[in-house]
């Protein structure tokens, strides 16, 4: 990770992401730059960094760049994309780290991208919201286990599906990084727990020297910025 936004003339773009100031998971990992960081590194690409306060994510400047004034974004040249998946399906284009050239392989890969964040992270961010921005409503004591249900039943289909393998298809792709990312976000509700072969996934992909020093990069901008 590189702190600096200058380019270096003749050296490919070294793109910008944007992060939070200061992250409110206070450096445990759960905000979604890391993902965008951890593809970075699986592909050996160095970055930079743009850090913003929540007031700066909804000012014109950053708004110009995200529609829905959020992080993170990227950057690179004249390019300009938000949305992780976006982001990470970019970023993983022609490495083989990620996406594999078998043509099928690879549509493979990008379905279970689409499985993470289309299917399995809506149930975990309605649990979010459950526990967190509706933590005082009369209804959350009855919504909660409902909530909890929705996730269990998607953890029981992928469970089955990962068995004993290490990933889901064959060697570790793009698909399996947003996966283990959206699992991640699990981990603090203990869900993921009854689920032995998907916390030894998640373990797993934690483990990979990539995701490692993506983790550490975040978890040292949170220790640098000031605190509140
Ligand atoms: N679909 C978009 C994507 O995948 O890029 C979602 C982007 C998104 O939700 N960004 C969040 C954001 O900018 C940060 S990551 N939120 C501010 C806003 O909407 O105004 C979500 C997040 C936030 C906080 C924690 N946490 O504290 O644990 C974890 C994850």
């Amino acid at each position: 990770m590189r702190s600096a936004t200058e380019q270096t003339p003749g050296l490919p773009t070294i793109p910008t992401i944007t992060a939070f100031e200061r992250s409110p998971d206070r450096g445990q990992g759960l905000a979604r730059d890391v993902r965008v960081r951890w593809a970075l590194e699986e592909v050996e690409r160095p970055y930079n960094v743009r850090f913003l306060s929540f007031e700066a994510m909804k000012e014109p400047a950053h708004l110009a760049l995200h529609p829905f004034g959020q992080i993170p974004t990227y950057e690179e040249g004249d390019l300009v994309l938000f949305e992780t998946g976006a982001i990470i399906l970019h970023i993983a284009q022609g490495h083989t780290a990620l996406l594999p050239d078998d043509a099928n392989t690879r549509s493979r890969a990008i379905t279970w991208m689409f499985a993470a964040l289309n299917t399995v992270e809506p149930a975990i961010l309605e649990l979010v919201s459950t526990r967190i921005l509706e933590r005082d409503k009369p209804w959350t004591p009855e919504r909660l286990p409902l909530v909890e249900d929705r996730i269990r039943s998607r953890l029981n289909a992928l469970s089955a599906y990962l068995g004993d393998a290490d990933w889901l298809d064959g060697e570790f792709t793009a698909g399996d990084l947003m996966m283990a990312s959206v699992l991640l976000r699990l981990r603090p509700s203990g869900i993921l727990d009854a689920f032995p072969n998907l916390s030894a996934y998640v373990h797993r992909a934690e483990g990979r020297p990539a995701y490692k020093r993506a983790f550490e990069a975040q978890l040292e901008a949170f220790n640098a910025a000031p605190a509140d």
